[in-house]
């Protein structure tokens, strides 16, 4: 159906265009006039007045043409940069910084801060970083050193010669800016030190703002898999086939469609080309003075327009929202990594709370020789346990929630017999390795500890599910525990680290504070 609002719309345009109608015609009967009024006066008067007319025509014509011509034409400055991505990059940055700022240990701090304090600095300047990456040996120094037009690094036929990554000031024309030229180590060396490279050469593929991930071949497993790992996360990419001059055209060209067909999705075919940084020389004959012939090698030039136009395009048109949209992913990397390491620091916490409760269990059962299942059902510890362990993963929670999850936890492990399941495994490893120590409560002492022990890595996971036991629940959660810890050589060395510290404590009272931190089974 046709709205009734646009009748007085579609009325306007008529009377506008009956206006200009009448403003055409009135112009031109108004030059028409003055036209023969200047001729009346004289023919050349009137032949120099059609003159300027059309010449002042052609120029309109021309001012117009220009004025559309601009409009369309593709901004070659570059497109600007959407205002939402500059947004989120800061956004993920203040993020980042709250986190970190949470961090505990000094080190990895300092570490985070200058990473964060590279993101925030690559705001404000204006900043281009191109990392070559690629195989050992693929010719990633040889490009950079082609692009540069000298020396900057060793090259060499063995894998493995360029050891760290190193960046260069590249002037690229027509892009403002700084361009950095990044080489790194190669991908998949075999041998001493090249795994430490490989990482090396992935985090710094990672702060690129564009990659150039080098092949002098077909692309293997190896090369497919980083790659697409970086392009997958938003790396904008170009791949260049290097050492063409290796190829006879049709194989250079058969080459480049599989390599297409290969990383369809994933590269644009334009972004894949091919190129050689330095090509081998080639044996010449020539001609000497005294009429003999001799051959002799001739050096050539390395082919890259290709790829350096490319690059300069990409720059030149995206340079600004590929630099935002990396600073985006840098700061946004940068968070988790923050947030991984917090989790670490706060699991390194629970396991030394529960390490304190499991050896203080271990300490009372032993002293005070009162039925072991009293103590448990006393919740003295779990509950204490429970509250530290709370804090640990930040909640707060109140004394009855503490006494309703300990209780049940309690129940649980009753109710699943690990009591007596825990009590004969301890006594059988008393019996076979701790003969010594079998008398006076210990095994008793020594099963308490191990249940506080498996109770609360089952509390920790609670908290750090976020206050839900999972799936199957308590009861699938403890048995879990259990079954992660009842191998005997877990058992062994719990029981020895059990008794030396409660005999040590006995024999000597160990001082306050002074005490051993228990070693990791
Ligand atoms: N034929 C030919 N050889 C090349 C070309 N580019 C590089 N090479 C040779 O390939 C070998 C390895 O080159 P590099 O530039 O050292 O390779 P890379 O990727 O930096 O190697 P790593 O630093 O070990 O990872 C050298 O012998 C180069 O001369 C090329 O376009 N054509
Ligand atoms: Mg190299």
């Amino acid at each position: 159906m046709r709205s009734p609002t646009r009748y007085p719309y579609a009325a306007l345009m008529v009377v506008l265009l009956i206006a200009a109608i009448g403003l055409a015609a009135w112009l031109v009967s108004s030059v028409n006039e003055l036209h023969e009024r200047f001729a009346r006066e004289s023919r050349g008067l009137g032949l120099a007045f059609l003159v300027v007319l059309i010449v002042l025509m052609m120029a309109g014509a021309i001012w117009l043409g220009r004025l559309a011509w601009r409009s369309r034409a593709p901004k070659q400055a570059g497109t600007p940069v959407p205002a939402d991505l500059i947004q989120a990059a800061a956004l993920q940055a203040e993020q980042a910084e709250g986190v970190i700022r949470r961090v505990g240990d000094e080190a990895v701090r300092a570490e985070l801060n200058r990473e964060l304090s590279e993101v925030k600095a690559g705001r404000e300047h204006r900043e281009f970083r191109v990392v070559v990456f690629g195989t050992g040996s693929a010719g990633k120094t040889s490009l950079i050193n082609a692009l540069l037009g000298r020396e900057i690094g060793k090259t060499e036929a063995v894998m493995g010669t360029t050891q760290h990554g190193e960046s260069h000031t590249y002037t690229m024309q027509g892009v403002e800016g700084t361009v950095y030229l990044t080489d790194t180590p190669g991908l998949s060396e075999i041998g001493s030190g090249g795994a430490a490279r490989e990482q090396e050469a992935r985090e710094l593929a990672a702060r690129a703002d564009l990659l150039v991930f080098v092949l002098d071949h077909d692309l293997i497993r190896t090369e497919y898999e980083p790659l697409a790992a970086l392009v997958r996360q938003g790396k904008r990419s170009v791949v260049l086939l290097n050492k063409t001059d290796r190829f006879t055209d049709a194989d250079r060209d058969a080459i480049l469609a599989k390599l297409r067909e290969r990383l369809r999705g994933l590269v644009a075919s334009d972004d894949i080309i091919a190129g050689a940084a330095a090509p081998r020389p080639i044996p010449v004959r020539v001609q000497r003075g005294d009429g003999s012939t001799e051959t002799i090698l001739e050096g050539q030039a390395p082919q890259l327009e290709a790829l350096r136009e490319r690059i300069g395009r990409i720059l030149k048109r995206e340079g600004e929202t590929l630099r935002a949209g990396n600073l985006l992913l840098r700061a946004h990397l940068l968070s988790r990594k923050a947030q991984d390491q917090l989790s670490k620091e706060r699991d390194q916490k629970a396991q030394d709370v529960i390490e304190k409760f499991q050896w203080i269990t271990a300490g009372t059962v032993f002293t005070n020789p009162f039925p072991a299942l009293e103590f448990l059902a006393s919740g003295a510890v779990q509950f204490q346990m429970i509250s530290e362990l709370a804090g640990v993963y930040g909640f707060e929670i109140s004394a009855s929630n503490v006494r309703m999850i300990g209780t049940e936890m309690i129940q649980m492990l009753l109710k699943l017999g690990l009591v007596e399941a825990t009590t004969s495994l301890i006594a059988g490893i008393f019996k076979s390795s701790l003969v010594g120590y079998a008398a006076g409560g210990a095994v008793q002492a020594v099963s308490m500890a191990y249940l506080t022990h498996i109770s609360g890595e089952t509390f920790a996971d609670y908290f750090r599910r976020g206050q839900t036991w999972g799936d199957g629940g308590l009861q699938a959660a403890l048995i879990h525990q259990f079954d992660l810890t009842s191998r005997a050589e877990f058992l062994q060395e719990f029981a020895k680290q059990a008794v030396q510290r409660v005999s040590s404590k006995l024999l000597h009272g160990t001082p306050k504070g002074q005490e051993q931190p228990a070693s990791r089974t």
